[in-house]
């Protein structure tokens, strides 16, 4: 196989788009298109400050480096979950990551802040792993960013991921969920901007760049993922995109195109219009979910006293 650009020997073939490229000009065709994506959606530019949550995996890191060589301003943030092994393994591999690079790289710990683990929390809230987990990352790295300076808020999702959630979404018509399925949330007040920068990408695409790139990453994922409904979304694009490459691509520009025509919802409007009464960020009840975890664990004078002390730069 031959590279198409300049005819040498092809290390990669990406069907998605009819093409075999060598190590260099896969790695100028992955960087244009992350560049394209950032500019052709607005998403962010060289003044801002960019906080990018990692958690040690092919798409958090791969997203840092890239943005740093592209020239963009950016840190990284690390939750540890709390979860075993699993943590202290993605958080070496972050550590080891940041100081190879010289990156910067702030951690928040789970169980530091609340006295145990996501596990534990979540049995104690009688909720499974997931939902809690999903409350406490969208807090710390909302609230961080803010709170140290940062006015955007990218992660790692690819196209893998992004398109499982809109078909997930779109089986179930839920038109909350169609709402937020997209590539920037624009800032407002106490919230932050969040973009996805790798929403064209996949994972795939991103694997073959952190190997290429001799990115060090964890390949184990979190225990608490076996099972989830994403997984047989993803298998069930994955069959379509086999028989008819470009398919992923295809369903999520498109949807961005014109995802428009789901009109918003009155429940939407709702969404997130109050301030919660002991933090003072949104919630759309009188306690934002944050706070009731931490209410439940006795942390919830830390949550406004304290909230800072828990990031750890290193
Ligand atoms: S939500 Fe659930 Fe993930 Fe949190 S507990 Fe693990 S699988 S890490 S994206
Ligand atoms: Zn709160």
């Amino acid at each position: 196989m031959k590279c198409k650009i300049c005819n040498g020997v092809a290390q990669i073939e990406l069907r998605n788009h009819n093409i075999a490229l060598c190590k260099n000009d896969f790695f100028n065709f992955f960087e244009r298109r992350v560049s394209q994506t950032i500019t052709r959606y607005k998403l962010f530019d060289k003044k801002d400050r960019i906080l990018i949550a990692v958690s040690g995996g092919k798409d958090s890191l791969s997203l840092l480096y890239v943005l740093n060589k592209l020239g963009f301003n950016c840190s990284g943030l690390y939750i540890h979950l709390g979860i075993g092994e699993y943590s202290e393994m993605s958080l070496k591999k972050c550590e080891a990551f940041v100081s190879k690079y010289n990156l910067e790289l702030n951690v928040f710990y789970v169980t530091r802040f609340f006295g145990c683990g996501i596990y534990e929390i979540a049995k104690k809230m009688k909720r499974n792993s997931c939902s809690i987990c999903g409350i406490i990352k969208r807090y710390v790295m909302n609230r961080f960013g803010l709170e140290a300076g940062f006015n955007v808020l990218a992660t790692g999702h690819n196209l893998d991921d992004e398109s499982a959630q809109l078909f997930g979404s779109l089986i179930s018509f839920d038109l909350v969920r169609l709402e937020k399925e997209k590539i920037l949330l624009p800032g407002k007040e106490k919230a932050l901007k969040k973009v996805k920068p790798f929403s064209l990408i996949t994972e795939r695409e991103i694997a073959a760049y952190c190997i290429m790139n001799g990115i060090d990453y964890i390949y184990e994922e979190c225990p608490y993922s076996k099972g989830a409904t994403s997984l047989v979304y993803k298998s069930a694009l994955n069959l379509v995109e086999e028989r008819s490459p470009g398919t992923k691509l295809r369903f999520l520009k498109g949807f961005l195109e014109k995802g428009h025509i789901f009109k918003k919802n009155e429940q939407s409007l709702e969404d997130e219009s109050k301030y919660c009464s002991n933090c003072r960020y949104l919630t759309y009840r009188d306690m934002c979910n944050f706070c009731i975890i931490a209410d439940r664990l006795s942390r919830k004078d830390e949550v406004r006293v304290n909230f800072l002390n828990y990031i750890e730069k290193l």
